[in-house]
């Protein structure tokens, strides 16, 4: 676990205890400090006392004297009355990545890799993490990946961490500067969180306001939002794109197959390349790098019919490269498991590959939004959940078919998160056998 002197004797409310909340607590304790932690949860408010933390609700205690109060992520700060109470109180509200930058002083030296954009963050965060672990670098990867940064031991001297971050984690660091920055795209997404587009971009755009002058960001300047923020970086800058990978190179990257993951490595090939690996170390990261659960993953194959896991494309920008990698022929058509909870941008990133689709099976609170929005486009079936979206492809698919969840949505109408809605998928299509 990473701790720091800096926290020890201080109070800090700590208001969300799932899993960077908990680890919060924990590191926090081990620090030093005190901690009143806060879920609207009561299993997970046993959980912190259990941890060591008082139970208290911040909303209902004074906050002056407090040295923070440490938000997770997704507590939605702007309708959550917790940011006036603790402006009020002139008490910073932070996160976990901005208790990891303040003990970051205490750690041995070390470099911070920050990794964002609407998609393909985890991807770039695990590739560069295994590039560098290949060529014999010591590296963790923490943050949005589902790996709270302050539970993971310190790494020796001339580690590299390697943090995903989500513009809510962004949002809640103020002395964060990143080594190295990644943007990997921008395209709408998270809109219930900020007032517009604009918003959300530019929540984006601070993780390279937060570096310092000496230090390197690297924006893939594929999409109008990212070389708008690109324009207004006043340091160092590596401008990639998705069209600087030869396709010649690619095809020997398995796991790295698609437009979007040429996106992923060119970003993956600069972050290596500043931290000082040579080419030949880079070329075996990605030849023998393999794809994260969730995102492509070949789930097995029934009677001929491939199933596959698609569950992390939470928004239609991310969907969008799943239908276009199956293009129809004779023996091969794709059925679309489709919808959860819509993140307001629609189905427009996915229209240009509506051919490619068979049959839309849509569940979820979007299902009706998504089924107007299709109109006569492609045959819908409004199967409303995903066993029976299963149930509907497995009865219609004939052999050289492709089964795609693919959602367009975040889950959280019907799921705990993403892994749960894909792990659920998994297990369904294993019991049909595959
Ligand atoms: N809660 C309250 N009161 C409220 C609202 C919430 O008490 O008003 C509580 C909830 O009961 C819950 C906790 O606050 O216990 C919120 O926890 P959380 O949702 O932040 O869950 P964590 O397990 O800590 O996960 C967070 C990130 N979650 C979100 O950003 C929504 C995880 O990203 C991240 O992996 C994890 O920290 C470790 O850093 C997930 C995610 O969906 C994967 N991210 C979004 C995305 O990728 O699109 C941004
Ligand atoms: P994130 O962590 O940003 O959500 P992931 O790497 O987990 O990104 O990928 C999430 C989904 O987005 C996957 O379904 C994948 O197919 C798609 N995806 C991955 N990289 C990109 C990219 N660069 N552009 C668009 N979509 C992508």
């Amino acid at each position: 676990m990473i701790t720091s002197r800096a926290f020890a004797g201080r109070r800090y409310a700590v208001l969300g205890l799932a899993r960077s909340g908990l680890a919060t607590v924990e590191a926090l304790v081990a620090s030093g400090a005190g901690v009143t932690a806060w879920d609207t949860r009561e299993e997970a408010r046993d959980e912190a006392m259990a941890l060591g933390a008082d139970i208290g609700d911040p909303l209902a205690i004074d906050l002056i004297g407090f040295a923070g109060v440490v938000v997770s992520p997704g507590v939605p700060l702007n309708r959550h009355p917790i940011a006036a109470h603790a402006r009020a109180a002139h008490v910073p509200v932070i996160g976990d990545i901005e208790l990891f930058a303040e003990a970051r002083a205490e750690l041995p030296p070390h470099r911070v890799v920050g990794i964002t954009g609407t998609n393909g963050k985890s991807t770039v965060t695990a590739l560069v993490t295994h590039m560098l672990e290949s060529a014999g670098v010591p590296a963790l990867m923490g943050g949005n990946i589902g790996l709270p940064i302050l539970a993971r031991d310190p790494l020796p001297e001339g580690g590299v961490y390697v943090l995903e971050l989500s513009s809510y984690q962004i949002d809640l660091a103020h002395s964060l500067a990143c080594d190295v920055a990644v943007l990997t795209n921008i395209t709408p997404d998270h809109l219930d969180r900020y007032d517009d587009f604009a918003g959300y971009a530019a929540s984006k755009a601070r993780l390279f306001s937060l570096q310092h002058r000496d230090q390197v960001a690297i924006v893939a300047t594929d999409d109008d939002r990212s070389k708008m923020v690109a324009s207004h970086v006043n340091h160092r800058l590596f401008r990639v794109s998705a069209k600087d990978v030869d396709p010649a190179d690619q095809a020997r990257w398995p796991a790295l197959q698609g437009p979007h993951n040429a996106q992923n490595a060119v970003c993956a090939i600069a972050v290596c390349r500043v931290l000082g690996l040579d080419d030949a170390a880079i070329e075996r990261g990605l030849a023998t790098y393999h794809a994260l659960p969730h995102r492509m993953e070949l789930v097995g194959e029934v009677a001929g019919v491939r199933w596959f896991n698609d569950s992390k494309a939470t928004n239609a920008a991310s969907a969008a490269p799943a239908l276009a990698a199956f293009p129809p022929a004779p023996d091969q058509r794709l059925h679309w498991i489709a919808g959860g909870q819509a993140k307001g941008d629609g189905l427009e990133a996915c229209r240009p590959w509506f051919g490619h689709v068979k049959r839309a099976y849509l569940i979820g609170e979007a299902m009706e939004g998504f089924a107007a929005e299709i109109g006569d486009a492609l045959p819908v079936d409004r199967a409303g959940d995903l066993a029976t979206a299963v149930a509907h492809a497995a009865a219609v698919a004939e052999p050289g078919d492709i089964v795609l969840l693919s959602p367009a949505c975040a889950s959280f109408d019907q799921y705990k998160d993403y892994e749960a809605r894909g792990d659920q998928f998994r297990a369904i299509v294993r019991a049909l056998g595959a």
